[in-house]
């Protein structure tokens, strides 16, 4: 049974915005694409929710955005850079996580949660949206569902900081009321087609028969709108380039003693490793990753000269950072996680893989 989870960055770049500027927390935030056209030219890109409820929304004129606005907005050029390196780094939470992770934008991704069920599902959940708002100060919308159709219409339901977790048997309930374009892959223009059949729920789409759906649309399309309105949807995660992969784990109780973490990263340390090697990749940086029981997460990590897949040398050097973690740290921690970086790919293979 696959346990799919999608989160969504809330208002992300205007949110981005608030947490490197502090007086803008709070205050209706537009974040400007400038096309270089007159002072005004250019559209919105993203506005943050008190913005929103002026009406101002991504992809609206920047002079119309101005004229809806009052003195307490603040209007602020969009910086790609900065969202991006935010980006990264919550994507990394998220990979700690799971063992597969779909980074499908700059502020969502899909994750396969390795848990035994829904309410273990929500528990991750609950603690990566936790993890996000005490690293980067932002609010994540979360949906978890039986694949990614799913999973992504549930993280938009409760928007902004919202988590909807759509259990099997519930999931032709959610989506019968909804509005067909919430299906994703459904634009504007078939929706008005749907229109016109007089469907415009996706429980009105789900008892138009198959065929019909098919000589209007095509077999391929129509028979994806047939799946899609029974909430049928992929639970493949397409991964992109990895800049890392990690494996953390809660611990059975808390624990500060080598002895006893020693196995434990031992054990994380050879599937991350089976993981880079599945993937014909070499490894250049290893790091360990600590929550301590007040959820503080901290890292440790070390490079390398060269790229390997040398599956002791990472062993080693992540329980040597554990090691230099625990002599400086005076406690017990709550979790504990490995993260392999630094990757090329294929080629050589040093001695110590032999
Ligand atoms: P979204 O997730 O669509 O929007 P959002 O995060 O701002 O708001 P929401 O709370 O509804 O998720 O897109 C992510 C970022 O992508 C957004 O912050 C800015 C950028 N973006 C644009 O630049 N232009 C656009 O038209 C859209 C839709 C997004
Ligand atoms: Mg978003």
């Amino acid at each position: 049974m696959a346990i799919i989870l999608h989160a969504d960055l809330d208002a992300f770049f205007a949110s981005c915005e608030q947490v490197r500027e502090p007086s803008l927390d709070g205050r209706p935030v537009v974040v400007c694409i400038y096309s270089g056209r007159g002072s005004d030219g250019g559209a919105v890109s993203t506005a943050s929710y008190a913005a929103r409820e002026h009406g101002i929304h991504a992809g609206m004129p920047i002079s119309q955005a101005k004229e809806m606005a009052d003195d307490e907005f603040a209007f602020v050029e969009a910086d790609h850079d900065f969202y991006r390196e935010v980006s990264d780094r919550v994507q990394g939470l998220v990979q700690e996580h799971a063992d597969e992770v779909e980074a499908a934008s700059i502020d969502e991704a899909y994750a396969r949660l390795d848990v035994d069920g829904y309410t273990d599902a929500r528990d991750v959940a609950a603690a990566l949206k936790e993890e996000i708002r005490e690293a980067e100060g932002l609010t994540a919308s979360v949906g978890i569902g039986p694949n990614k159709l799913v999973a992504k219409i549930a993280s938009d339901r409760e928007k902004p900081d919202g988590l909807t977790v759509v259990e099997p048997d519930a999931v032709q309930e959610f989506l019968d009321p909804l509005d067909v374009g919430e299906l994703h892959g459904v634009g504007p223009k078939t929706r008005e087609r749907l229109a016109d059949m007089s469907v415009e729920t996706v429980r009105e789409l789900r008892a138009v028969a198959a065929q019909r759906l098919v000589r209007t649309f095509g077999e391929s399309r129509g028979m994806s709108l047939h799946r899609k309105a029974r909430g049928e949807g992929s639970t493949e995660l397409e991964e992109r380039e990895r800049k890392q992969l990690s494996k953390i784990t809660t611990l059975e109780t808390d624990a500060g003693a080598m002895r006893e973490l020693r196995p434990v990263v031992r054990d994380l340390a050879g599937q991350v490793m089976d993981r880079v090697a599945a993937r014909g990749w070499r490894y250049s940086r290893a790091a360990i990753i600590v929550v301590t029981p007040d959820r503080e997460t901290r890292t440790r990590s070390t490079s390398f000269k060269s790229a390997t897949m040398d599956r002791d040398r990472f062993s080693r050097a992540v329980e040597d950072l554990l090691q230099a973690f625990l002599d400086e740290h005076d406690g017990d921690i709550r979790r504990v996680g490995v993260r392999a970086g630094g990757f090329a790919k294929g080629g050589q293979r040093s001695l110590g893989d032999f």
